[in-house]
């Protein structure tokens, strides 16, 4: 089954909406129900304003994107478009004299609700909650929704361009809201409850609450009402309540304050120790005592303060904020993914003892900050401002009404600290070519931050403002962006897109120099990690989990050392879609600390042996079951390091019951040169009385193919790499090159191919058509003369693997290259003929010209060695270069 809440709607509508049930009439307070099932959904390429006439219609259930397939083939793009959803309503009369509401948690990205074919409430902005009133729309008999989404691109509306796919739908639950007339507010800014908390006082001795309260009263009459608070404690016992009566006018609305004073010893809210308490406001009305409507808040006592000097402080204690950043798409699913799994991301940054989340870039599903509350997870939300900006009104207005919708939609949650507004502002700037024009751009941009800045501060001015930047000081500090904000962010990748991992800490040190009074989050740094990626030579850029270990040790480091540095979030939780990103793993940034599909990398491992308290040991390589590599000369085993992350001083591995030794911890790893032999490995290791175990299955590649004691099955070979590749559903693994050595393997002749962008890449960073196995064809040796197997005689299967790395379609430059340093590329071709021992095997293979650029060619071949010749690969030049990507061969018999 996929969504529980099915079976609460089929049950709750036909009590509830067809006005069936009993108690309703003597106690009323608003009904919220979900509205996921039945609904009918067609793509329409005519953005009318009514579906078009012969659509077909599909059945779906919300959440819901149109995106989640086609973001994945090899085609560039996906479906920007409109899109109708439709579904009927089927009210009871008797809630005629009900308000009903159509509440719409996230749809992306612009909305027209028709009810029965009239237009009844609009909304701009993908991110936030928003909610249509339907009194005077309904005919109570057969009533039906239409919805019209559109993800296309809009200049005026936030993101314009950013790393992340922009999955077009209504995404997030659907709610259908019943209330008597006179009821809290269902909809300021798509804030339901009405009641916005805040704690005036609040110290280990006393604390105070202050409710503002929104009242409705929709009837044609005048209505006397009491208003009922009460900060209800864990255990359900009211430690303070208040009540207040008042008259609200027919059609009026009403605000007013209620206090609940000395409430004395708060438990306070603390990642250690999240203490919710329950606000509880009723409405009643004076005359026939009934509650007309009900709403619960959580509440959590706690005080905070960030400073330049001495980092985060909460409760009066400091504390160092770490976390992760996160995206709210999942594996398979786009950005329609369940309320279970939006938790589970939460619990999953919990368990790696993280206490900050920077929920980026723009607000996610309710869920997500509800359990930060419960979790006790610190947390910073912002709006989706990111890399650009357009100079209009509208964009402005859109902006504004986000950060609006943004904090009154979160404002009671104590886990939020910061509102943020803007991502990486300079990192795209206009005009590059008109510097005049540029200055004017950059005004815009102050202007627009200045408003974004005074605004979030007007609505609330319990937390901090944040601007998050990209790594260059100069441009942000020169034009006054360093200057607006209460928290100035960086996203920081020295040693990943730039530099080297050691100017991370020096600008560390800039900004603590020169912005002496700001205080400063690390919001985000990261390396990509491809799980199927190895590497024991790892290089930035070659997507090894190895590397990714290396960058964040660095990091966390100087993170942690330096009191000033308030905290700092990893960028990012999960990996996530990006439509346009190429790379390994094709539409996937991978700098996540678990997979799309949240399986954890070793690096979450490493943040758990950096962050967690209690004692914490794992082979970091646990995910890394099945290994290949050559024998040791004339050894049966072949001597590979394995990695383990601990929070413990020491740990001893054990391979088949052997001990390999006791080895001292560096920046939480212990690493040791294991002889793993064909076959099973049993790694176990031990600290005090902890213990983790891996079970590895090595396939030894013999030395010497004349070596009878590792008898040769299998091998398949990367050209042009120093990276292990391992296909998860074949189980096949790809190991490095080499040159080739007598009685051995190898290549003659040619060189690794470099790229056409070597700062961005390793081999190349496009995406190979025609294959999920884009790494086996990402590499390649340029100018190969020969490539030779002394294997003995027998029958065997050859593959040869090639793509055309130069030319094709020119894709976007990532802007992701700070030094933005991307060339057009020459358009080459290449012929060439292969043989093997002596026999024409290819001839003429023009890649570009035969099978297209990046796109994936395998050619297969069985053959009789015989007379201890072995194999030998000419490579033979007609035009250009010869290439070969990837070798593989398997004997036969
Ligand atoms: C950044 C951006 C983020 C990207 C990230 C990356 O600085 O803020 O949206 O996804 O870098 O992985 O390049």
């Amino acid at each position: 089954m996929k969504y529980t809440c099915r079976h609460l709607i089929t049950l709750l509508i036909p009590c509830v909406l067809l006005g069936a049930s009993t108690s309703y009439a003597q106690n009323k307070p608003a009904k919220l129900i979900s509205l996921n099932d039945q609904w009918k959904f067609s793509k329409d390429q005519v953005a009318g304003q009514a579906p078009s006439p012969n659509l077909s219609w599909g059945n779906f259930s919300i959440p819901h994107s149109w995106n989640t397939t086609d973001v994945m083939d090899d085609e560039p793009g996906y479906y920007r478009g409109t899109g109708w959803y439709k579904r009927k309503l089927k009210l009871d009369a008797s809630l005629k004299s009900k308000e009903v509401f159509l509440a719409f948690n996230g749809v992306n990205q612009e909305t027209e609700v028709y009810v029965n074919g009239k237009l009844a409430g609009t909304h701009i902005g993908g991110y936030t909650r928003f909610v249509i009133p339907l009194r005077g729309f309904l005919n109570y008999k057969d009533d039906e929704v239409q919805v019209k989404v559109t993800n296309r691109f809009n200049e005026d509306i936030a993101p314009l361009t950013a790393d992340f796919t922009f999955f077009g739908g209504i995404y997030r639950n659907v709610e259908l809201m019943v209330t008597e007339p006179v009821h809290f507010s269902k909809n300021d800014h798509g804030n339901s409850s009405g009641v916005y908390l805040t704690t005036p006082e609040v110290s280990k001795e006393m604390a105070s609450v202050k409710a503002k309260i929104l009242i409705e009263n929709a009837s044609a009459k005048e209505i006397k009402v009491q208003v009922h608070t009460a900060l209800t404690n864990a255990d359900g016992v009211v430690v303070a309540k208040s009540t207040a009566t008042l008259t609200v006018p027919a059609h009026q609305k009403s605000t007013f304050e209620q206090d609940l004073k000395n409430i004395k010893s708060p438990q306070l809210w603390s990642p250690e120790n999240p203490y919710l308490y329950r606000v509880i406001t009723q409405l009643i009305d004076v005359k026939t005592k009934t509650v007309l409507d009900q709403v619960s808040n959580p509440l959590g006592f706690r005080w905070f303060k960030f400073d330049a000097e001495k980092g985060f402080f909460l409760n009066g204690e400091p504390v160092k904020l770490i976390g992760a950043s996160r995206h709210q798409d999942y594996k398979g699913m786009g950005n329609a993914v369940p309320d279970a799994l939006q938790i589970r991301d939460v619990e999953l940054l919990k368990k790696m003892g993280g206490n900050f989340l920077r929920v980026s870039h723009y607000p996610q599903d309710p869920q997500i900050l509800e359990a930060c509350d419960r979790l006790g997870i610190l947390a910073s939300v912002e709006i989706p401002v990111v890399n650009t900006i357009t100079e209009s009104a509208a964009f402005t207005e859109n902006c504004k009404n986000m950060q609006v919708e943004m904090i009154r939609q979160n404002f009671n949650r104590p886990s939020v600290v910061i509102w943020a507004y803007m991502n990486e502002i300079l990192l795209r700037p206009k005009f590059t070519d008109d510097k005049p024009r540029q200055a004017v751009y950059f005004k815009h941009i102050v202007t627009l931050a200045q408003t974004l800045d005074s605004l979030t501060r007007k609505e609330d001015p319990s937390r901090y403002t944040m601007i998050a930047n990209h790594g260059s000081f100069d441009s942000y500090h020169k034009i006054g962006l360093t200057k607006i904000p209460m928290i100035v962010g960086w996203n920081l990748y020295s040693g990943w897109y730039s530099g080297n991992i050691e100017d991370f800490g020096k600008f560390l040190d800039r900004h603590h120099q020169e912005l002496t009074d700001k205080p400063m989050l690390v919001t985000e740094y990261g390396a990509d990690a491809d799980p199927r990626i190895r590497s024991f030579s790892p290089v930035r850029f070659d997507k090894s989990v190895e590397y990714a270990i290396r960058f964040n040790q660095v990091y966390l480091n100087d993170i942690i050392k330096r009191p000033f540095v308030s905290g700092a979030m990893v960028w990012n939780l999960a990996d996530f879609n990006s439509e346009t990103r190429a790379e390994t793993m094709p539409h996937i940034n991978n700098k996540g600390l678990l997979t799309l599909g949240r399986e954890p990398k070793d690096i979450y491992l490493l943040y758990q042996a950096y962050l967690l308290k209690k004692p914490f040991l794992k082979i970091a390589s646990g995910t890394w079951k099945i290994r290949t590599g050559v024998a040791d000369s004339s050894k049966s085993f072949a001597t590979q390091p394995v990695q383990v992350t601990t929070n413990q001083k020491t740990a001893e591995l054990f391979v088949n019951g052997q001990s390999l030794g006791v080895k001292d911890a560096v920046n939480h790893v212990c690493s040791w040169e294991v002889p793993f032999v064909n076959g099973l490995n049993q790694l176990k290791v031990t600290s005090a009385a902890y213990s983790d175990e891996l079970d590895v299955d090595f396939t030894l590649q013999p030395f010497e193919f004349s070596d009878r004691q590792v008898p040769f099955k299998e091998m398949n070979v990367l050209l042009g790499a120093k990276r292990f590749y391992i296909d998860n559903t074949t189980h096949q693994i790809w190991m490095p090159d080499q040159p080739y050595q007598k009685g051995s393997w190898g290549y003659i002749g040619g060189e690794s191919f470099k790229g056409t962008n070597n700062r961005m890449s390793y081999g190349s960073d496009k995406n190979i058509m025609e294959t999920d196995n884009d790494p086996v064809y990402q590499t390649q040796q340029v100018g190969i003369k020969q490539f030779k197997l002394d294997v003995p005689d027998g029958e065997y299967e050859l593959s040869l693997y090639f793509a055309e790395l130069i030319g094709g379609v020119t894709k976007e430059a990532l802007a992701y290259n700070l030094d933005n340093n991307h060339q057009k590329e020459i358009v080459r071709q290449r012929i060439f003929n292969v043989s093997i021992n002596g026999e024409s095997f290819l001839e003429n293979l023009n890649l570009a010209a035969d099978y297209g650029y990046t796109t994936a060619v395998k050619k297969s071949t069985r053959i009789t060695v015989q007379g201890g010749k072995g194999i030998t690969l000419d490579f033979k030049t007609i035009e250009g270069m010869p290439v070969l990507n990837a070798l593989g061969l398997r004997k036969i018999y």
